[in-house]
């Protein structure tokens, strides 16, 4: 009997959708899953594919796959992917390949990839972004793991990866770096998402609270938006949620669903990296935080009370919400447009930028134009956006932040004022739009030559004899402060 190509741990939505993917370019896949009624299930509703074979044991599953092996696991991140290291492992021989295609902590993927290279064998932590979707038509995927291994990957990795460019044919996957650098780039992948996300429904509460505008109205808006700088899948989604409408009450969904997100702690990942890395990613910070302050419904919901008349879009100087002259509302949502893009460059600004500290700091050397290239399809966050993101990065080699990018310098410039006038709206009214308005603090304060820290700097030593530098000389210096 004919060897499979690879094998496929994990039967859940991912796992199983990655299977069929697999079998649709003519892979032959040999499928297991801890539970076999799982096995069964996938077989009756797939298996009339000839690509899909299944394995009712590990040590089935080891002994019909060709050699060197290649698993691929999409299993619950955590202690389950150790817990299967632990069985396969011994069933498996030096040369062999296991991928970890789940959202795996990068450090574990380090320690995993430590443990498996002592026995000859390889693993690859490997990002897969896109959803159940992607899974199945084609997700971006970001592979961290020796040359040698993706070497061996990469037809396969290509075959089911989502595909990008002008002929629509660049595969988005390619080589990231060792160890856990395929997982770090997911996860920050994931934080920017958060931030990308929570800017947009920061722009939302504007257009509703502020502007006042029903969701059919805010729907055509974002659809022409789509048709420019902004063109991305999450604009996209964001008219077509704006005009559905709810089967049950025919209200729009936006205004039945309840202001609560939860969130599964890649962004949360990323933001304590970038605290013990030392890299500021306020925007994508706010973005978890904001998401935090959505389960606080029963205490937002009373303090509404404690400060009524403070409500919502109640705060404007004039004591009550000013109406907008047609122009008037013309020119808020071309800065809010404006003040959308600008924000959105700062937050990848901030994304890359942890990555580029990291990447020194374990080594990894990673390609920021290639990891944004394999962005533009297949994952939540593709965009047109990330071409101009990837020129930028290949045009201006070792660009430490986006913001020294020529092309999107220029976007800023144009887009500050705008900007500006739509966080002090916001302000004004009481309206909460914490990732525009921590966007537009890291740009003031990355782009201002002489900041603050004097001050702290001062305090520092006042309070506890730190030292501090000066200006004129080089050295430490202290002050006896008190006299
Ligand atoms: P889940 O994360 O819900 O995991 C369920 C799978 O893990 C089942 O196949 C289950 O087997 C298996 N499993 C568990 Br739980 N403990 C196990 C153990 N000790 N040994 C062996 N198998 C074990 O599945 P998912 O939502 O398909 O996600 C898979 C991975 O992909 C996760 O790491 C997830 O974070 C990642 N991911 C998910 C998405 C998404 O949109 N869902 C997107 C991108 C990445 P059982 O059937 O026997 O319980």
């Amino acid at each position: 009997m004919q060897k499979a190509k690879i094998g496929l741990i994990g039967l859940a939505v991912m796992g199983a959708n990655l299977a069929r993917n697999l079998a649709s370019k003519n892979i032959l896949t040999l499928v297991f899953n801890r539970t076999a009624a799982k096995t069964e299930q996938f077989m009756r509703d797939f298996g009339t594919d000839p690509c899909l074979q299944a394995a009712y044991s590990l040590e089935e599953l080891v002994e019909k796959l060709e050699r060197p092996r290649k698993i691929i696991m999409m299993i619950q991140a955590g202690p389950a992917v150790d817990a299967m290291l632990d069985t396969l492992i011994p069933l498996l021989e030096a040369g062999d390949i296991v991928i970890d295609g789940g959202n795996s902590y990068f450090e574990d993927t380090r320690r995993r990839s430590e443990k498996l290279a002592a026995l000859g064998m390889e693993f690859v932590g490997m990002g897969v972004s896109g959803g159940e979707e992607g899974a199945l038509h084609g997700p971006s995927l970001m592979p961290g793991c020796s040359r040698k291994a993706y070497v061996q990957l990469e037809p396969v990795l290509q075959a089911i990866s989502a595909k990008a460019g002008d002929d629509g044919k660049e595969p988005c996957v390619a080589y990231i770096g060792t160890d856990g650098a395929g997982h770090y780039v997911k996860m920050v992948h994931n934080g920017i998402e958060y931030a990308d996300m929570q800017l947009i429904a920061d722009v939302y509460s504007i257009m509703r609270h502020v502007l006042g505008m029903e969701p059919e109205e805010m729907a055509a808006v974002w659809d022409e938006w789509n048709n420019g700088e902004l063109s991305s899948y999450l604009v996209e989604i964001t008219a077509a949620i704006l005009r559905k409408k709810d089967a049950e009450t025919g209200r729009p969904m936006v205004d039945v669903i309840l202001d609560v997100a939860k969130q599964k702690g890649t962004g949360r990942w990323t933001s304590m990296s970038a605290l013990e890395l030392g890299v500021a990613v306020p925007t994508i910070t706010e973005a978890v935080f904001a998401r935090n302050m959505s389960c606080c419904k029963e205490e937002r919901t009373a303090l509404e009370k404690v400060y009524a008349g403070m409500a919502l879009a109640e705060t404007a100087c004039c004591g009550k919400k000013a109406a907008f002259t047609p122009e008037e509302k013309a020119r808020l949502l071309e800065d809010l447009r404006c003040s959308l893009y600008a924000a959105k460059i700062c937050a990848y600004a901030q994304g890359f930028n942890l990555m580029g500290t990291a990447s020194e700091t374990f080594g990894w050397d990673l390609r920021m134009d290639q990891i944004s290239k394999i962005w533009r399809n297949g994952c939540i966050i593709r965009a047109r956006f990330l071409d101009d993101v990837s020129d930028s990065f290949a045009k201006q080699a070792g660009m430490k932040n986006l913001l020294f990018s020529d092309f999107f310098a220029d976007a800023l410039k144009k887009g500050r004022a705008g900007w500006g006038r739509v966080v002090a709206l916001a302000a004004e009214r009481g309206v909460s739009v914490v990732a525009l308005s921590s966007a537009l603090s890291y740009f003031d304060a990355y782009r201002t030559a002489n900041g603050n820290a004097n001050m702290l700097q001062a305090q520092r030593d006042y309070f506890g004899a730190h030292t501090y530098q000066r200006v004129d000389k080089e050295g430490s210096f202290h002050t006896e402060w008190m006299e």
